[in-house]
């Protein structure tokens, strides 16, 4: 089963919107062709709306990182998937360990931001992974089962086939140390194999599934070669000009 890779950029809080301005310029003519690979970058919400436009004319697409999981109304600070949506963004990244940790974000609402973003016609970029303390009590693959149930739950055969699932361990992101082609390979095989216990052989071989924590052009070769790993969520290696193009050329 070929399925296409996936390269996303994933800014977190850097960059000020004239910065995101100057990359999108530099990059957009350069990068690979929408048949051999999505490229993606995820700025900051606050400033999608320049993204979108001045992407327009080029293979690149846009996600935003995070999302609320009702339309519209009474929240105060929060992001409306509609108003994303009708920005022309393509993916929301959700369930981000960071939101997790930080923001309290859970499961629960997890699902509930996945069914928002499908209602707004855009893609979630779902993220799993597990803490140190998990992954040396043996304990992962159980975990990132159940944060992938816990995810798709309710979700359509083909809204799963077409969504992009992304295993981050915890213990791998910003720190420098990258899990091994082994252990990601391995859990992207489980998440894959969760997937087709849940909704059908079919999906699981449609379905995308990145590996993110630490992917740079020097590694991300090793990860492409795994068969159940289809492309990268990138931090800080995602940041840079030269260094997003690279990530780019090395999967297409
Ligand atoms: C994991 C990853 C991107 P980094 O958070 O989501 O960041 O590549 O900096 O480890």
């Amino acid at each position: 089963m070929s399925r296409k890779p996936i390269i996303a950029g994933n800014w977190k809080m850097n960059k000020t919107a004239a910065e995101a301005r100057e990359f999108i310029e530099a990059v957009k003519n350069q990068v690979p062709a929408n048949e051999l690979v999505d490229s993606v970058v995820g700025a900051p919400n606050l400033f999608v709306e320049g993204m979108t436009k001045g992407t327009k004319d080029s293979e690149l697409k846009v996600a935003a990182q995070n999302c609320y999981f009702e339309d519209e109304g009474a929240y105060t600070g929060e992001t409306s998937p509609k108003a994303l949506g009708a920005l022309g963004v393509d993916y929301v990244i959700i369930g981000h360990s960071e939101r997790r940790d930080y923001f309290h974000e859970t499961d629960e609402e997890v699902n509930k931001k996945a069914h928002a973003i499908f209602r707004n016609d855009m893609l979630p970029i779902i993220c799993c992974g597990e803490s140190l303390e998990t992954y040396e009590a043996g304990k992962a693959e159980e975990f990132v089962g159940g944060q992938i149930k816990a995810a798709l739950k309710d979700l359509s055969a083909d809204q799963v086939a077409s969504l992009v699932l992304a295993y981050e361990p915890i213990w791998a992101i910003g720190t420098g140390k990258s899990a091994t082609k082994d252990d990601a390979q391995k859990m992207c095989a489980h998440i894959r194999s969760v997937v087709a216990g849940e909704f059908s052989q079919d999906v699981a071989d449609k379905v995308r599934i990145q590996y993110g924590g630490s992917v740079k052009p020097e590694n991300i070769a090793d990860y492409m070669a795994c068969p159940d790993v289809d492309g990268a969520l990138v931090g800080g290696a995602s940041l840079k000009v030269d260094s997003f193009l690279a990530l780019l050329e090395a999967v297409k």
